[in-house]
């Protein structure tokens, strides 16, 4: 027996660091948390628990296969490597000499989010660059938080979660944290706790308040609390002087957000916006932790900057236990250029939002995408407007590759599919947006099957098409070392061999655990700017304002949907297997009870939900984790289409998506 240290490679925040035992054979006979890491320490999760099971399921894929029906029919049959190779090197060869590289589109997800295999590297970057490929924006999950701060604090976090035990108040915004970031309990679960979301989920539940606005609603709730923040005396005017810049002119535009304008917006009573920021005067410093979901909106941006500005009106960002979290990522400061080496493109080659992907393989000309090469992503469960995706993916004159660990929807529609190896199989230099650490993963066993890593089946690719620039045939090691190749990682005396001697590495210039973390603004004037000239040039108005939802919160009748994070599996992947559906069920999609008599719905009934774009069916559970107007339910289900209902439409920022600005209409299946 031996043990081998790893690191989960899913888009969860939590990063977590693990050690799998492997048996005298070569075979993984136990994989759980690991105890040492400072922040995950042990338990791993639901989703990840069963993972060697998920490995051996009898669905994996094992060998290339290429499709013998129709698109979408599932029929294929297993080929050799060489076979897929040669087909895939004959039909790109044929795309770039008739439409260019650009018409090849390397359409990665957050199958895996690390810096090897996963969408933070990603595998095949050289080779595209050198190809001319359209570059793949990965707009799908946190995009337009991250533009919206970059305007006001420009930093996605300002406090190592380990020091949170000193917070004042922990505010969770938008974040079910509970269930999509568990790992950060255990260092908050002893101070108190607000939640805001328009869902009582787990984690509101559990909060010592909870305040549920209409959805996409954040902007207003939070310009309307930076001001009763002001009036109860919680201005911190030293650190507004010192540290911050424009506040004259962003306290002048607050005085139109009265409690009662805020609270009519919002969806909420006066008295819930006045306990919230009581709450927030009488327990500084604010530790405001920032979710993902709440910025799934057409203002989803603007409203993390708006959001951004609570912390600097109380001076809590100068606490190292204060200040607001949205992500960790940005403080892994690799040296991508090196590894993915944009020197390589033959000129410039333009962007493509993977949150467009319906439109654009629709819509793009001069050249069209006539080659898609999907990895660690399954658009036609987790994009939105899956319609037509499926409209696109149907198209004859698109030679589309898929590369996954199943047969899943979106393979059904591939040409070629092929099978990648899971984490505890390959390396990798794994992620995360809540810490401060480097995990890396060491393979544990040998690949089952056919199975390859991303790195290894891109370098067989290049092969394939005749390559010679050697930068494509980069092992993982060289590949590692050149994101290692920093001034600070150099100093800080880390290199593969630190890495996986230690498994686990502190990310330079973070801090200690024990000295925390407190950055200083890293924006132009050094300052936390409420005044931004970037942010009006770039059409988002100097000051932070209120953008209101498209859809949600507006008509009358409908329901606002909002499909997030099941406990069960992590966005699409594992949604498929046997052991997730005997687990979960379809999910019921949940309303207030108010709303179902309005609509003559009743508990455990079957119903169509829908609206102009596309509809799914589900069953109806009457619950009290809905407020009225609003449907919830998780995302990720396979075969549902819950993002068929969804618009591909961007949001305010950085091409983000607008899942959860979503009027869908609820009847009785068959009315
Ligand atoms: N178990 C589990 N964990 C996961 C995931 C999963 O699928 N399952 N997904 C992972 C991924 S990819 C990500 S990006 C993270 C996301 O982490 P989170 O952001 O915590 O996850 P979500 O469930 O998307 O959304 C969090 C909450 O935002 C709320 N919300 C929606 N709209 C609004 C709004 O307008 N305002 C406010 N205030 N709140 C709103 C939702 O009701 C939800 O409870 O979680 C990761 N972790
Ligand atoms: N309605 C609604 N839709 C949403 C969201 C929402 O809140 N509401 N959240 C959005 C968010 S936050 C995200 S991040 C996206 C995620 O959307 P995607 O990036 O498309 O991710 P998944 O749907 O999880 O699909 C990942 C695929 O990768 C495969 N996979 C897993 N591990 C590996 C691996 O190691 N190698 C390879 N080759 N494949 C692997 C899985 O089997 C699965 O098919 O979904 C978004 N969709
Ligand atoms: S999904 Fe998240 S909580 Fe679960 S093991 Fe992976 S990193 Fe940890
Ligand atoms: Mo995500």
């Amino acid at each position: 027996m031996k043990t081998v240290v790893g690191a989960c490679p899913l888009d969860c925040p939590d990063g977590c660091s693990w050690v799998v035992t492997v048996d005298d054979d070569g075979k993984a006979v136990k994989l759980r948390g690991n105890a040492d890491h400072p922040y995950t320490r042990g338990g791993l999760c639901k989703k990840v628990n069963p993972w060697l099971t998920y490995a051996a399921d009898p669905s994996r894929l094992m060998s290339p296969m290429r499709r013998t029906g129709p698109k979408g029919s599932g029929l294929f049959e297993a080929i050799s490597w060489d076979a897929a190779l040669g087909e895939m090197a004959e039909r790109f060869g044929s795309v770039i000499a008739e439409h260019g590289g650009e018409a090849i589109w390397p359409f990665y997800g957050t199958g895996n989010v690390g810096w090897l295999q996963g969408a933070s590297g990603p595998a095949g970057a050289r080779l595209w660059n050198l190809l001319g490929a359209s570059q793949h924006s990965v707009s799908i999950c946190s995009v337009s938080g991250h533009v919206g701060l970059s305007y006001s604090s420009g930093i996605s976090t300002t406090f190592d979660p380990e020091s949170l035990h000193e917070a004042g108040l922990v505010l969770l915004w938008g974040s079910n944290t509970l269930v999509t970031n568990q790992h950060l309990w255990p260092f908050i679960e002893d101070r108190p706790i607000a939640v805001i979301d328009p869902v009582r989920t787990r984690t509101a539940d559990r909060a010592d308040l909870h305040v549920a606005p209409r959805p996409g609603t954040d902007g207003a709730l939070a310009l309307g609390l930076c001001r009763a923040v002001v009036e109860r005396g919680g201005a911190d005017e030293a650190f507004l002087a010192d540290q911050t810049s424009g506040w004259d002119e962003f306290r002048a535009s607050l005085d139109e957000w009265t409690l009662e304008r805020t609270a009519a917006e919002c969806g909420l009573s006066v008295a819930e916006v006045d306990a919230l920021a009581t709450l927030i005067v009488e327990n500084a410093p604010l530790a405001l932790k920032l979710g993902q979901g709440m910025q799934r909106h057409a203002g989803g941006g603007q409203a993390a900057r708006v959001i951004s500005c609570l912390p600097a009106i109380t001076g809590s960002y100068g606490h190292r236990a204060g200040g607001l979290s949205y992500s960790t990522g940005s403080q892994y400061r690799y040296n991508t250029v090196a590894a993915t080496r944009p020197d390589l493109r033959p000129g410039p080659v333009r962007n493509l939002a993977m949150t467009n992907l319906g439109v654009n393989l629709r819509d793009l000309d001069d050249p069209g995408i006539h080659a898609l090469v999907i990895y660690g992503a399954n658009p036609l469960v987790s994009n939105p407007q899956v319609d037509l995706v499926r409209e696109g993916l149907e198209r004859d004159d698109l030679f589309t590759v898929a590369i996954d660990l199943y047969p899943t929807e979106t393979t059904a529609y591939a040409d070629i599919v092929l099978p990648s190896t899971m984490q505890h199989e390959q390396n990798e230099l794994s992620d995360s947006f809540a810490h401060f650490y480097a995990n890396w993963n060491e393979p544990a066993v040998e690949p089952p099957g056919e199975c390859l890593p991303h790195t290894e089946i891109f370098r067989r690719l290049a092969s394939a098409m005749g390559v010679t620039e050697e930068a494509v045939y980069a092992s993982d090691e060289e590949l590692v070392s050149a994101l290692l190749d920093t001034p600070e990682w150099k100093a800080a005396g880390v290199d593969l061999a630190v890495l996986r001697d230690r498994g686990f590495v502190r990310l330079p210039n973070t801090g200690s655990s024990e000295e925390g973390f407190n950055p200083s603004f890293p924006t132009a004037s050094g300052r936390f700017d409420f005044v931004s000239q970037r942010a009006e040039r770039e059409q988002h108005g100097a000051l932070p304002n209120y953008r209101p939802p498209t859809e949600a919160a507006k008509a009358s009748g409908g329901y606002d949907l909002v499909a997030i994070g099941s406990d069960f599996h992590i966005n699409s992947v594992f949604a498929g297997t046997e052991r997730v559906r005997s687990k979960t069920g379809a999910p019921p999609v949940v309303v207030h009870a108010d709303d179902a008599a309005r609509d003559g719905l009743v508990d455990g009934q079957d119903v169509s939900v829908a609206n102009d774009r596309g509809s799914f069916t589900a069953v109806v559970e009457i619950g009290a984790a809905a407020r009225q107007g609003v449907a919830t339910m998780s995302k990720g289900w396979w075969g549902q289409a819950v993002n068929a209902t969804v618009a591909e439409r961007d949001s305010d920022m950085g091409r983000g998506a607008v899942f959860h600005d979503n009027r869908v209409w609820i009847t009785p299946v068959g009315s």
